[in-house]
């Protein structure tokens, strides 16, 4: 049997999925995000996960669209098939937290993907770039509209337009990556920040997610009222009861995550 291009384990209630197609530095082809599109699908739908993990290895997270498959494409082939529609274009709409843990190269597509999670966890061994326009193209999967949203217009551009690629702490500096940490502790460290959100009530964490997404999508105004609405929703939940009692009673909550 072949081997998974991507790899998943549970580790309590957190799904940690690795990519594997190291020879390649794990470049995305239709098949492997057709196989992390069903496992994130999969995670997304499972009452007993509250939060996934999306890595690499340590040399690359991905770096990139795969261009030995992209090379020969036509105009039509591309436009007429909806290149980057489909499950690439699903990825983003799961409601779980999704962490990306990255090491290494984050290219292109790579870097668009690790931009499509939730947040980034960096090692300090982690290269963010968009070097697309080395190839004749340019960013084909959210690139030009997230980069900017994370780093601001001018970083954006230069990254965009020279290709160049900027480590892990100019990338935390700049505001595209949550925190740095030394290689050799990623994993422990995506892991232990998986769990402490999965702990918490599952109904609040899904809201949090939409709201913080709202935030870019919307007018303040909107996004506030979108906020205070379902803020006010979560007074339903038998969590909010167990959360603020506990709080009041000086123990740990035990959320039912309804
Ligand atoms: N596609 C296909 N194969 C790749 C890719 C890639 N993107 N990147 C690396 N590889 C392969 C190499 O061809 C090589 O294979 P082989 O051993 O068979 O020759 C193997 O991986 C190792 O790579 P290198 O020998 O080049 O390793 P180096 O350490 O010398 O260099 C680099 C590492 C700098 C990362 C270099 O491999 C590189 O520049 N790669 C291409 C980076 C790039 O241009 N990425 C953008 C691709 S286009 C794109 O992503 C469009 C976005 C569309 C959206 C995608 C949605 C998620």
């Amino acid at each position: 049997m072949n081997e998974p291009l991507v790899k998943a384990e549970v580790h309590g209630r957190v799904a940690l999925l690795t990519l594997n197609r190291p020879k390649a530095l794990n470049a995305l082809n239709n098949e492997l995000i057709a196989e992390l599109y069903a496992l994130l699908k999969k995670y997304d739908a499972d009452n007993e996960i509250g939060c996934i993990v999306l890595t690499g290895n340590e040399k690359a997270f991905a770096a990139g669209a795969d261009i030995g498959a992209m090379k020969d494409w036509t105009y039509h082939d591309v436009s007429s098939q909806d290149y980057l529609g489909g499950q690439w274009e699903e990825l983003r709409r799961f409601r779980k937290p999704i962490i990306a843990a990255v090491a290494g190269y984050a290219l292109g597509g790579g870097c668009e993907l690790a931009m499509l999670c939730d947040f980034i966890i960096a090692a300090d061994s982690a290269r963010f770039g968009q070097p697309e326009i080395k190839l004749g193209v340019i960013p084909g999967f959210g690139g030009t509209q997230r980069l900017p949203r994370a780093v601001g217009k001018a970083k954006a551009m230069d990254l965009i337009l020279t290709s160049r690629m900027m480590n892990a702490e100019e990338a935390e500096r700049s505001g595209l990556v949550s925190r740095v940490v030394p290689a050799d502790k990623l994993i422990e460290e995506a892991l232990e920040a998986a769990t402490v959100i999965s702990s918490m009530s599952l109904p609040s964490v899904l809201m949090a997610k939409e709201c913080v997404n709202r935030a870019f999508e919307s007018s303040l105004e909107e996004g506030l009222l979108f906020e205070r609405r379902n803020f006010h929703g979560l007074f339903a939940t038998d969590d909010q009861k167990e959360g603020m009692r506990a709080f009041v009673e000086k123990r740990k909550p035990e959320f039912k995550h309804r």
